[in-house]
Parts: C-alpha cells; sequence; structure tokens
C-alpha cells in the first residue's frame, strides 16, 4: 500500500494545495495531509480551523485524510506507517527551497523519498501568503480558494 503524506501549512488551504492533493489521490492509494504545529509562527489560522479547512475540501476524496504533527516531518511519516513526501513546485525560485528540504529529509531518513508534483500553470502564481495579503485589502480571490475559505478569510480580515 502506497501512502504518502503532504506536509505543510495550510495557512490557508488554498486551490493549488488542492489540485495537488487530487492528483496525488490517483497515484497513491493513500494521501494523509498533514498540518506542521510551528511553535516559532503565528498563523492566521488556528490548527483546529486549518485542519476543519482541509477536511471539507477534501471531504469527496476516499483515500484522503488529513491530520496534525510537530517535531521532524521524517519521524512522523516514518511513525505513521508512509514511505514518501508529497511537495509542490511552481516555479524555479520553489526548486532551491524544496531542494534544500528534500536532501536535509534524505540525510535524516534515507528510506524516505520525496515526490515533487508541478503545479498546474493556472495556480503556479498562488500562495496561501499571497492569498492572505489580498484578502487582508480586500482583493477579489473568489477563485482562488473553496467558497468557505473564502468566507472565513473575508471574517477574518472584516471585509464583510
Ligand atoms: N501549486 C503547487 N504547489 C503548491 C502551491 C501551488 N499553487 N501552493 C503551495 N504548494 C506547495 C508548496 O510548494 C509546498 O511544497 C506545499 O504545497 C505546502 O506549502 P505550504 O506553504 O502550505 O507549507 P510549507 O512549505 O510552509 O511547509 C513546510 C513544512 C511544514 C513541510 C516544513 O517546514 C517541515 O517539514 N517542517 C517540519 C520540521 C522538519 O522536519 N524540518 C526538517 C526539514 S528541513
Amino acid at each position: 500500500m502506497k501512502k504518502i503524506v503532504y506536509p505543510g501549512s495550510f495557512d490557508p488551504v488554498t486551490n493549488g494545495h488542492l489540485d495537488l492533493v487530487k492528483r496525488a489521490a490517483n497515484i497513491f492509494d493513500e494521501v494523509v495531509i498533514s498540518v506542521f504545529c510551528n511553535p516559532n509562527k503565528k498563523p492566521v489560522f488556528s490548527m483546529s480551523e486549518r485542519v476543519e479547512m482541509l477536511e471539507q475540501a477534501t471531504a469527496d476524496f476516499k483515500n484522503v485524510t488529513v491530520d496534525s504533527f510537530s517535531g521532524l516531518t521524517t519521524k512522523y511519516v516514518k511513525s505513521i506507517g508512509a514511505g514518501a513526501i508529497l511537495r509542490g513546485l511552481r516555479a524555479v525560485s520553489d526548486f532551491e527551497g524544496e531542494f534544500q528540504m528534500a536532501s536535509m529529509n534524505k540525510h535524516l531518513d534515507q528510506e524516505i523519498e520525496t515526490i515533487f508534483l508541478m503545479t498546474d500553470t493556472k495556480y503556479a502564481f498562488l500562495s496561501s501568503s499571497v492569498i492572505k495579503e489580498a484578502a487582508y485589502f480586500a482583493g477579489d480571490i473568489k477563485e482562488l480558494v473553496p467558497d468557505f475559505v473564502y468566507q472565513k478569510l473575508k471574517i477574518k480580515f472584516k471585509n464583510d
């Protein structure tokens, strides 16, 4: 059984993340999206909000589950019996950081592979950070996130 973990901040989940999940779910038997609990970052959405949004967004996928973790990704991946980490590449600028992370993860655990999927070009510019900035200034981001995420962003940034 091929199980892959998609780790990330997902603050919040975007249609770019979801496109990757959908494609991975067609390749792997099981995809576990796992939200990293980072004590050094102050996210806009709490851990439970991020998990809930991901659960709602992936409710139709039978082989996708949502979880959270703290500590090393490689240790977490091993602990749930998965063998690979899923990451996305949007542009050349992503490559350097992703290469460094994949190399460090390989150093930490030789048995765990990192699998990259290229972004769909229509989401190449999309990140949680640009979504939050645009939403903060009441920009139109309706088509870039699920509707319930759009509504939550409006409430969070008082753009109702
Ligand atoms: N199209 C395609 N891919 C996308 C898109 C898009 N539009 N948007 C985002 N992605 C990809 C990103 O490239 C990334 O691969 C993934 O989706 C998740 O993105 P984020 O921004 O939600 O999550 P990150 O990058 O902040 O997650 C970082 C981790 C939490 C995975 C990392 O910090 C980590 O592993 N931390 C645990 C500690 C550890 O083990 N450290 C050692 C490794 S260096």
